[in-house]
């Protein structure tokens, strides 16, 4: 995989970034998904994985589970915006949750 760039993201690489993550889209000016699980079980678990690579990268989504659904919005606080990192983090979440 390609190094995350370190800045906030343009208009332009933004487009091309949810063109490669199904189901992503920006809201409130964060990169937002709600993923549904078959149940609560796959939900925690997935979160657990995620959880992992979340603290091996040192970069942590903000994320809210009910039952089966988890919601998550990645951004980048120390930046201000939708960096790499949150590009990288969505890759993660998405081969996880296959
Ligand atoms: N996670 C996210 N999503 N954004 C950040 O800016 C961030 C983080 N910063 N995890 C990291 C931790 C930073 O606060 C620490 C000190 O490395």
């Amino acid at each position: 995989m390609a190094p995350a760039k370190r800045n906030v993201l343009t208009e332009a690489e933004l487009t091309a970034a949810l063109a490669i993550l199904p189901g992503w889209s920006i809201a409130n000016g964060k990169l937002h998904k709600q993923y549904k699980f078959k149940s609560f079980a796959a939900a925690l678990g997935w979160m657990v994985s995620v959880g992992v690579e979340a603290e091996r990268m040192d970069h942590h989504p903000e994320w809210l589970n009910v039952y089966s659904r988890v919601t998550v919005d990645l951004t980048t606080h120390d930046m201000g915006g939708i960096t790499g990192w949150d590009v990288d983090l969505a890759k993660k979440m998405e081969q996880l949750a296959k």
